[in-house]
């Protein structure tokens, strides 16, 4: 797959593409990501990137043509998929639509600076609009790593146990259950009898019922949009019985 970022700070990418899992993938050949930047097709000595918006007001929007000059050089140079513009206007980033991206050959991004970029550039050439949450940051660049990070680490090969990606956090609808290592305590805090058990079938049951409880009491919103089965719904109540049993239940 090829990931083409059009920004006005590409080491900025290279750096978010350059580390742990998703530099892995890239040095694995699995993806290749590839910044560029509008300033170097902008007209003039001052290579002018921005301009002051028409009807006035405070700060600056990004200009049409050196983003046009700039997208048809990503594409010149075999650039493919959807142009994705990151930005709070966007429809939101979910794990589902990372999953999606994975299976394409590619994706164009698209990091906004200043107040943002001419609308007709992106009626014209933009073909989804994202967000990854209901914040606004000084421009997409960030935005446009998550979505890099959150896509390369799904692509075959990328994760070194292919059961990794199965026990994600959202790749079943739930959050993930807790994780424990050395050492067996730490301070006053042990470790859940059942995880030392060796008992396999069990130590499963506990993880499924603590992703089930965790969910149903940090994001009832998660919970509610899913069909859980009848084993399922048995470790939930075991789990919210449970809980309204302890005195110290958060
Ligand atoms: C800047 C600004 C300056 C003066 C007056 C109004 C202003 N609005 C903005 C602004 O919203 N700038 C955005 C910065 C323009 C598009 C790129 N930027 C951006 C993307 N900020 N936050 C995102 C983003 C992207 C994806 N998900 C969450 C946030």
């Amino acid at each position: 797959m090829r990931i083409d970022v059009l920004t006005l700070f590409p080491e900025f990418i290279a750096q978010a593409a350059g580390v742990g899992v998703v530099g892995r993938a890239v040095e694995r050949g699995l993806v290749a990501v590839k910044a560029w930047n509008p300033r170097e097709y902008a007209a003039g000595n001052y290579r002018r990137v921005d301009e002051r918006p028409f009807g006035g007001g405070p700060g600056m929007v990004m200009l049409p043509e050196p983003l046009e000059a700039c997208l048809a050089a990503a594409r010149a140079d075999g650039a493919m998929g959807p142009l994705i513009y990151l930005s709070p206007q966007g429809a939101r980033f979910t794990q589902a639509r990372a999953r999606a991206l994975a299976t394409t050959p590619g994706f164009l991004l698209l990091c906004g600076r200043y107040e943002g970029v001419d609308e007709r550039f992106i009626e014209a050439h933009v073909d989804e609009e994202l967000s990854i949450g209901d914040y606004v940051l000084s421009g997409g660049e960030l935005a446009a790593a998550v979505v890099v990070d959150a896509v390369g680490r799904l692509l075959d090969g990328a994760l070194n146990d292919a059961a990794s990606a199965a026990q994600d956090s959202f790749e079943d609808g739930l959050l993930d259950c807790p994780h424990y290592t050395r050492s067996e305590r730490l301070g006053t805090a042990g470790v859940p009898e059942v995880l030392l058990s060796g008992d396999h079938a069990r130590i499963a049951r506990w993880r499924r019922q603590q992703a089930l409880g965790r969910t149903w009491r940090r994001r009832p919103d998660l919970l509610a949009r899913l069909a859980l089965s009848a084993e399922d719904r048995r470790l939930l109540e075991e789990f919210i019985a449970r809980q309204a049993s302890r005195a110290d239940a958060p």
